[in-house]
């Protein structure tokens, strides 16, 4: 049986984490190492690698969460903009093998990024 990732021990509530949101599909919760002054991590509770390891079948999860990061952008007043980020292996930067959508705001973005 391969080892939970920590965002799977997060989903189960056996870490703590400050979650700003929770439904059937997906959990928000706060970067640990925060690149902005807002910085949250958009996670499906599907345990699913990266978004090169979706299937087909996740069409309706994939929007659900970048509706998800729409909602909480609006909410926490990003309405100046914001960025949407994920990470796919090795290349991509991916450190935790869960599938997660980075949202950073509350700062002017910079290009490229690196
Ligand atoms: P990535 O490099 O795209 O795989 O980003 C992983 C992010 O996860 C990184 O920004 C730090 C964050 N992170 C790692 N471990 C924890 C944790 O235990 N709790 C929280 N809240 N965030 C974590």
């Amino acid at each position: 049986m391969p080892s939970k990732t920590i965002f799977k021990r997060i989903i189960d509530k056996e870490i703590p984490a400050k979650i700003l949101y929770e439904d059937e599909l997906c959990l928000a919760f706060a970067d640990l190492n925060p690149q902005a002054p807002t910085h949250l991590l958009v996670i499906p509770k599907k345990e699913v690698k990266s978004i090169a390891d979706l299937e087909n079948d996740d069409l309706a999860l994939a929007g659900h969460l970048f509706l998800v990061c729409r909602n909480l952008a609006s909410k926490l007043g990003l309405g100046n903009g914001y960025r949407i980020v994920t990470n796919i292996g090795a290349d991509g930067g991916q450190s935790v093998e869960h599938l997660h959508l980075h949202l950073l705001g509350g700062r002017s973005m910079a290009w490229p990024p690196g």
